[in-house]
């Protein structure tokens, strides 16, 4: 059942059908019951190419995002108000690119290479999140990344930590607990500023909630209806939330936080639905989603030429990496 057009299906490069013997058959069947019992899939095991493209897709689209999502707040590092909060700061950007190392790691256990996921990204091939092509442009924007960006990740998240695939679903526990602190320390930053700053702040707080309230709820993708994936995702286990599930919950969730916080989102047909237990918001522009998905975002660009100029500045590390790796192996052998 998880296998509809599968017989069908060509092995890249070749005329042979995907499914050709009794023995593939077998595995194929066997893989289903582990997925209907919900055991977890490891590396080694047999899966089914689509399933193993699947998780490369998502998973490498997940690293690059945790990397290219380095960028935004980073711009802020030299520019934090305080010790602590600079301090806090360069810990939050550094467990970014910790779960970029994570997932690629985790990627690389379907066998593909770092270089190739990391070719994808620089050549523009490979997407990661929509909300990374966005600005930074005060501080209150550090803040609202961690309340309301960490706090889509985390509601995307955890789901994900129940993934049929082990090591997608192991780096992911690792990454949620980090990703609390995240937006912990977000939702602290904008209430020290709402509760005990300035005039001049607390608009400063609004006006960044009111950039990013619509970009973060483009982040948990399309509407179901006009999702391509979720079907495949869901009855592998890969997906276990569907997109329009956790943007309502991520909605309810921040509506409590924000009233708390003091601050109001931009959409004057948010309401409370008694019949439905949810707070019903307005219409999505999906067109703009499409057009930052589609490089057209306000920093596509730029975010792209930062992550190759790292790539390319950071060619003498790799490469004395390499010598030193080579070194070792000489002494080890000798
Ligand atoms: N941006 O059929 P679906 C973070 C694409 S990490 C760009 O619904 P699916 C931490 C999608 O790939 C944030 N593209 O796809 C942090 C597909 O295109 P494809 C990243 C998007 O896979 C915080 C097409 O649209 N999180 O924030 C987006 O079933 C602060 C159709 O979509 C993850 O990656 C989007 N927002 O569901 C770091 C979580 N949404 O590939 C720094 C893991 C959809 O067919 C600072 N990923 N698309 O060409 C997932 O859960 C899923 O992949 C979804 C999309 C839910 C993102």
């Amino acid at each position: 059942m998880y296998t509809q057009a599968m017989d069908t299906l060509r092995e890249e490069g070749g005329d042979k059908p995907a499914l050709r013997t009794a023995e593939e058959a077998q595995l194929q069947q066997r893989f289903d019951n582990r997925i209907d019992a919900g055991e977890f899939i490891e590396a080694k095991d047999w899966m089914p190419e689509n399933y193993r493209k699947t998780l490369l897709r998502q998973i490498s689209q997940h690293a690059h995002s945790e990397i290219v999502g380095m960028l935004p707040e980073g711009n802020w590092i030299t520019r934090a108000p305080t010790l602590k909060r600079k301090a806090i700061l360069l810990a939050k950007v550094q467990d970014e690119g910790g779960h970029g190392l994570y997932l690629y790691a985790a990627a690389e256990t379907l066998g593909t290479s770092r270089d190739q996921m990391l070719d994808a990204l620089h050549s523009g091939k490979a997407k990661y999140s929509s909300i990374f092509n966005y600005p930074t442009l005060t501080w209150a924007d550090v803040g609202a990344i961690g309340w309301l960006v960490d706090g889509a990740a985390i509601m995307n998240q955890v789901p994900i930590c129940r993934c049929s695939f082990a090591p997608y679903a192991r780096a992911m526990v690792r990454i949620c607990r980090e990703e609390s602190f995240h937006q912990r320390q977000g939702y602290d930053s904008l209430l020290v500023m709402m509760k005990e700053g300035t005039e001049a702040q607390r608009a400063m707080v609004q006006e960044a909630v009111n950039r990013w309230w619509w970009p973060c709820l483009m982040m948990f993708g399309p509407p179901d209806d006009q999702s391509p994936n979720s079907v495949q995702g869901m009855r592998w286990g890969i997906k276990r939330v569907s997109n329009d599930t956790l943007r309502q919950k991520f909605v309810d969730a921040a509506m409590q936080q924000a009233e708390v916080l003091g601050v109001t989102f931009p959409d004057p047909d948010l309401r409370w639905n008694e019949a439905t237990g949810h707070w019903d918001y307005g219409a999505i522009d999906w067109s703009e989603f499409w057009r930052v998905v589609g490089g057209e975002g306000p920093c596509n660009r730029e975010r792209l030429a930062a992550r190759v100029r790292a790539w390319e500045e950071g060619e003498w590390v790799r490469e004395a990496a390499l010598a030193h790796a080579r070194k070792f192996d000489l002494k080890e052998a000798a």
